[in-house]
This record gives structure tokens, sequence and C-alpha cells, in this order.
């Protein structure tokens, strides 16, 4: 069910995100500025598509799919993957891959928070938001 992630969330804490940038090959001055972001997530529904919206006072993204359905997507620090989103259990997987590589980003509905969960390699990532 995708219903529980409808809606506009704001970003309450975040731990290694440092390191899963470093591990994604984001570049210094990147990092920093993404580190300190502190992101507003608007997810909707248009009949069978799904959007992501992304904002915070340094950059702008939205991503609009299907589930299941592989689409193209240029990432905040300017990737250009293929991405692909599925629901698992009540929690939605996206897994984006460019260059051979590939990273998963998982975002689960706990108590009412949602809690994304970025993989690259052996490095993990937690960032939790509220719903604003
Ligand atoms: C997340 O909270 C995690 C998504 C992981 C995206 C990693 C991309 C690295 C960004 C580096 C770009 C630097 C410039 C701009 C800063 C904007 C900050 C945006 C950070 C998300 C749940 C949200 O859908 N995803």
């Amino acid at each position: 069910m995708i219903e529980p992630f409808l809606g506009t969330w704001k970003l309450v804490s975040s731990e290694n995100f440092e390191d899963y940038m470093r591990e994604l090959g984001v570049d210094f001055a990147a990092r920093n500025v993404a580190g300190l972001a502190k992101p507003t997530v608007n997810i909707s529904l248009n009949g069978e598509k799904v959007s992501i919206q992304t904002e915070s006072s340094f950059q702008n993204t939205e991503i609009s799919f299907k589930l299941g359905e592989q689409f193209d997507e240029t990432t905040a620090d300017s990737r250009q993957v293929k991405s692909i989103i599925t629901l698992e259990g009540g929690s939605m997987i996206q897994v984006q891959k460019w260059l051979g590589k590939e990273t998963t980003i998982k975002r689960k509905i706990v108590e009412g928070k949602m809690v994304v969960e970025c993989t690259m390699n052996n490095v993990v990532c937690t960032r939790t938001y509220e719903k604003a």
C-alpha cells in the first residue's frame, strides 16, 4: 500500500549521510551543502503515477514513476541512473543502477514516521522524516 507514504514530510534526523555520500562518490563541496539541507519531501499519487518531490534551500528534485517500471532519473548529485521502485512488505524499495554500480533506498513507515535507509556497498545511512 502506497497510502501511508502520501503527504509532506520534513527531515528530522540523519545518520551516516556523509559516509553514504562519500561512498556514492559525491564531492566534498556537494557533501557539505547536502549535509546541511533539511529537505521537505512530498509524495503524491495521480492515477498510477507516484511522484516524489524533494525540496531544499539548495536544490529541488522530482521523480515520477509507476511502481515496478524502470525509469531514468537524474539524482541530486547529477548521476544519471536507471531506477525501479517497488512495494515489498509495506516498504518502498528503490534500486538505482549506473556505471555498473548500485545503491538501494528503502522507505518505510515506523510509528507514523518515514524512515529512509540508504545503502551503498557496506555503508548504511538512516534518515527520518516526520509528517509536516
Ligand atoms: C533522502 O533523504 C536520501 C536520498 C539520498 C540522495 C543522495 C544524493 C546526494 C546529494 C548531493 C547533492 C548536493 C546538492 C544539493 C543538496 C540537496 C539535498 C538533497 C538531499 C536529499 C526521501 C529523501 O525520498 N531521500
